[in-house]
């Protein structure tokens, strides 16, 4: 591909950024309150803003729910448009009410979910509210005891809650099913992983897509194979990109996984070729999910959103021509060799042309580091008490 096609390609990517990233976040150890972290969704809204205006590449911010309600959630679209962002996937919260201890849609009494069900209709008004699409859904639901309730009776509460909600969509909206193989139950989980999501969202029908969280899997998963998977069943709807090494450790997405970030977006780029997984793939919500427990708030974002953008420049790069004639000859290290050519390439140089031509800042971070916004930020908001990642 030459640079002008691949320039043009590049204009295509956008990623989400999420509220919960930009205020005072931590472990179950500590949450450090940094200088100048956003303490309100206005804020945080603010803080996307900029990291839009550094990268130009991230025009949405997620909101969760209630951790980011207001009273008027069009007054937030508004603000956010003003600023030169969207709105992007309302996300529920099914996992901080005492009432859900034993689970949410999945839980043994029905007035327990008849209560997550009207909090998932709550949630489609602000969708209708801010002109959202998605819906995006993670549940804590399972159990910690073997014999604790029936895993087929949990099913089938779990895919009667989802068919309503797709059911009370919007015309243009959907859910996305996001899968996790434990935490915070630790003997099972009702969505543990793609086969659990790609069920129900098979069953339920064109509205219900699967949503693939890079931190949701046990240790060895291939997770490039499973978006090819999904894609090929025309059920990915999207991503929360971060980066692991252990668990769910939610760091900045390419951090410890490069290799793993080029080679999902590779599969992405083969299916977009590819005239039967191309509508699916053109379909695909890229939304971040991470949280910045050290590292500073808005710098993290914009590495992560420049991470992302490196490794859909490298996958642009494959040869899928001669990638084919390879794998069809069998030739195992040849085939090999041109996807890693395209990984070892260096893109830094075209991304900073791609900047400059669209009147960006060819360094990001820098830029961001050594502007006013921050100063501002900085001096106006003072330090945010410890929690203010999960809302007001
Ligand atoms: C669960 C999860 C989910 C969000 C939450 C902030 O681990 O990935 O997507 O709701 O993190
Ligand atoms: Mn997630």
């Amino acid at each position: 591909m030459d640079d002008a096609a691949l320039m043009e390609r590049l204009d295509v990517q956008a990623i989400e950024t999420p509220s919960w990233a930009f205020g005072n976040t931590g472990t179950r150890f500590k949450t450090f309150a940094q200088p100048g972290a956003a303490r309100t969704i206005w804020e945080k809204i603010e803080d996307a803003a900029e990291v839009h205006r550094m990268t130009g590449i991230a025009p949405r911010i997620a909101l969760h729910i209630p951790w980011d309600r207001v009273d008027d959630p069009g007054e937030l679209a508004r603000f956010a448009q003003a600023r030169g962002i969207g709105i992007g996937a309302i996300n529920p919260n099914l996992f901080q009410d005492d009432d859900y201890r034993l689970g949410s849609l999945a839980h043994p009494d029905a007035r327990i979910r008849e209560k997550a069900s009207a909090h998932l209709e709550d949630c489609i008004a602000i969708m209708a509210a801010t002109g959202a699409r998605d819906l995006s859904l993670w549940f804590a639901d399972g159990t910690n005891y073997p014999g604790q309730d029936d895993f087929r009776a949990r099913r089938r509460r779990m895919r009667e809650g989802l068919s309503g909600c797709a059911a009370r969509l919007p015309a243009d909206a959907r859910i996305l099913i996001e899968y996790k193989f434990f935490e915070p139950a630790f003997y099972y989980t009702d969505l543990a992983d793609w086969g659990a999501a790609l069920a129900h969202a098979r069953a339920i029908g064109p509205k219900a897509q699967v949503l693939v969280d890079l931190g949701h899997h046990a240790q060895g998963a291939n997770i490039e194979s499973i978006v090819a998977m999904l894609l090929d069943e025309g059920k990915l709807g999207g991503f929360h990109f971060n980066a692991r090494r252990y668990a769910d450790d939610d760091l900045i997405v390419g951090s410890t996984n490069p290799l793993e970030l080029f080679l999902i977006y590779a599969e992405l780029v083969a299916a977009e070729v590819d005239p039967q997984t191309r509508t699916c793939t053109r379909g695909v919500s890229y939304m971040i999910d991470q949280s910045f427990n050290i590292e500073a708030k808005i710098e993290g974002m914009i590495t992560s959103i420049l991470n992302c953008q490196e490794a859909f420049a490298k996958a642009l790069l494959i040869d899928h021509a001669a990638l084919a004639a390879a794998q069809a000859d069998g030739d195992v290290l040849g085939a090999n060799r041109i996807v890693m050519d395209a990984f070892r390439t260096d893109v830094r140089p075209i991304l900073a042309a791609w900047r400059r031509q669209r009147n960006l800042p060819e360094d990001p971070l820098d830029a961001h580091r050594g502007g006013d916004y921050l100063r501002a930020i900085r001096r106006d908001r003072g330090t945010a008490s410890a929690a203010s990642g999960y809302g007001d």
